[in-house]
C-alpha cells in the first residue's frame, strides 16, 4: 500500500493516521492490508524504542493509535455474523506480558470465522487456561506473546496442559518473537504468523477449512 499510513503512526499522528484510514476504507482497500501497515509502524516505533530513540511513553500513544485504527477497521473485516459453530478458542495473552493489541485483532478475526472466542484477557496463568479450557471443551488454547522473557511460560502452560490431561485440546501461539524454533522449545502444536495466518490454522485443526 503507500507509506502515508505507516509514517503518519510512526510519527505518532493520531488525526491524521485515522483519516487516512477512513479515506483508505473509502476508496475500497483492503482492511487486512490496512492493519499490516500498521504493524509495520508498530516495528518502527518498537526498533526506535530498542535503539534508545523512543521511550514508553512513545509505545504507548503508538498502542493507542493501533487500539483506535483496529476498532475503525473492525466491522470492515467482517464478513457475516458469527455462529461459533466451528469450536471453542480459548485465548489470551501468556503470564508476564501485557501486549494484547495483536491477540485482540486474532480474537476478532477467529470470532469473524465462527470460532467462538473465550478472550483471558493478558498475563494469564496457566492454570487459568486450563481450568477455562476444561469448562468449554475448548477444541484450541491460544497463547499470544510479544516479550522474549513469556516465551517460558508459554513452555510452562503447554506441560501442564499435557500434565492435566488436554490431550483433545491444541495448541496455538504467536507474536512478534514467535518462530518454528520457538514452538519446538515451547512443545505448541503450531503458530500464526498473523491473524489471517492464526484463522488458517485454527480451521484446518478443527476441521472448518
Ligand atoms: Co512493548 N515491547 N514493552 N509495549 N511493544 C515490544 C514487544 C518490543 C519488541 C519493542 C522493542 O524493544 N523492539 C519489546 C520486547 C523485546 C523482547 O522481548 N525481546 C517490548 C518491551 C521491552 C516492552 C516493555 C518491557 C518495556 C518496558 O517497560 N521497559 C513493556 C513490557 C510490559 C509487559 O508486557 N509486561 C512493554 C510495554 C508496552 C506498552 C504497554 C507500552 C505497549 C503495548 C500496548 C498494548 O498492547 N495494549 C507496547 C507496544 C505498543 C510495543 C510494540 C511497539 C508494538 C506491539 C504491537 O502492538 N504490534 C512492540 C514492538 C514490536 O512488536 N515489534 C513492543 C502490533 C500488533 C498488531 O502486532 O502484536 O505482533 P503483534 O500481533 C500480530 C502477530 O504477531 C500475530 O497476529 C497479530 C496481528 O497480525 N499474533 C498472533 C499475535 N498474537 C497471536 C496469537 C496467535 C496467532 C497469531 O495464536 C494464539
Amino acid at each position: 500500500m503507500t507509506d502515508e499510513l505507516t509514517n503518519a503512526v510512526v510519527e505518532l499522528r493520531e488525526d491524521d493516521a485515522l483519516a487516512i484510514v477512513d479515506r483508505l476504507l473509502g476508496e475500497g482497500a483492503d482492511a487486512i492490508g490496512i492493519l499490516d501497515d500498521c504493524r509495520t509502524a508498530m516495528e518502527v516505533i518498537g526498533e526506535q524504542f530498542a535503539c534508545g530513540k523512543a521511550f514508553i511513553p512513545e509505545l504507548i500513544m503508538a498502542g493507542e493509535i493501533m487500539q483506535a485504527i483496529s476498532a475503525k477497521l473492525r466491522p470492515h473485516l467482517a464478513e457475516s455474523p458469527s455462529s461459533g459453530d466451528l469450536g471453542v478458542v480459548v485465548l489470551g495473552t501468556v503470564e508476564g506480558d501485557i501486549h494484547d493489541i495483536g491477540k485482540d485483532i486474532v480474537a476478532t478475526m477467529l470470532d469473524i470465522a465462527g470460532f467462538e472466542v473465550v478472550d483471558l484477557g493478558v498475563d494469564v496463568k496457566a492454570q487459568r487456561f486450563i481450568e477455562t479450557a476444561r469448562e468449554r471443551n475448548a477444541g484450541i488454547i491460544g497463547m499470544s506473546c510479544l516479550l522474549t522473557s513469556a516465551i517460558d511460560a508459554m513452555k510452562r502452560t503447554v506441560a501442564a496442559a499435557h500434565e492435566a490431561g488436554l490431550s483433545g485440546t491444541r495448541i496455538m501461539i504467536g507474536g512478534a518473537p514467535i518462530t518454528e524454533q520457538i514452538v519446538a522449545h515451547t512443545g505448541a502444536d503450531g503458530f500464526g504468523k498473523d491473524a489471517v495466518a492464526a484463522v488458517a490454522l485454527a480451521k484446518s485443526w478443527l476441521g472448518g477449512v
